[in-house]
């Protein structure tokens, strides 16, 4: 007897209706306060799953919450189904880092442009995720409707090579979310 479950069958409906149903995984990392819980809660279709605690240590003067394992939300976007995954910025949970990478199709390094102190952060995030696995990732240069750093500024900061997307990101924006979001699908398909 033939059984299905229905995820399966789900499948086949969609590929025989023409519909591409492709479903990405996405990490969604950076330094301390760039701004990933943001991201991910501004375009996720679904109540995301966010672990934010108290801070306790020196970071309380800059906000009164952080994440300490991760955040979880789940967008469609042109046919596409992204999981995103965002990882705690402190370094004291970088224990996480390496288990929310595991089968990731991509990562976005998110940058708090106007911080121009964590972007040696950045580039040890970029080098560390790419050591996981070869996968595309882009730098979303976040906070650009703050005055701050350019674009040029934050890529020679966070050691973007010249082939690396680093493109300004508002992640308060749904658009600007968005925007990011579709590069990153454009550059998972374009290895395949
Ligand atoms: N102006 C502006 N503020 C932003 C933007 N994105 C995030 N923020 C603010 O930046 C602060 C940090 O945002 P979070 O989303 O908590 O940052 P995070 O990277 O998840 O922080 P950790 O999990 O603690 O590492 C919050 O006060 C956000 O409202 C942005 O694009 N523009
Ligand atoms: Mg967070």
């Amino acid at each position: 007897m033939l059984m299905m479950n229905t995820d399966g069958a789900l499948q086949i409906l969609l590929r025989e209706g023409g519909v591409s149903a492709s479903t990405y995984k996405v990490i969604v990392t950076g330094p301390f306060n760039s701004g990933k819980t943001a991201f991910v809660s501004t375009i996720s279709d679904i109540d995301v799953v966010t672990t934010e605690k108290k801070i306790t240590t020196e970071d309380r003067g800059i906000k009164s919450e952080t994440t300490v394992a991760m955040d979880y939300g789940r967008v469609e976007i042109d046919g596409r189904i992204l999981h995103l995954s965002g990882t705690p910025g402190q370094t004291r949970f970088n224990f996480m880092w390496d288990i929310l990478a595991r089968e990731m199709d991509a990562f976005i390094v998110l940058v708090d442009s106007t911080d121009r102190p964590s972007f040696p952060d950045a580039a040890e995030l970029i080098s560390l995720f790419s050591s996981f696995h070869s996968v595309p990732y882009l730098v979303a240069a976040n906070k650009s409707d703050l005055p701050g750093a350019t674009l040029d500024e934050v890529r020679r900061g966070t050691n973007a090579g010249p082939d690396v997307t680093v493109m300004p990101c508002i992640a308060t924006q749904k658009s600007s979310v968005r925007r990011v979001l579709l590069q990153v699908i454009e550059l998972i398909e374009a290895r395949r």
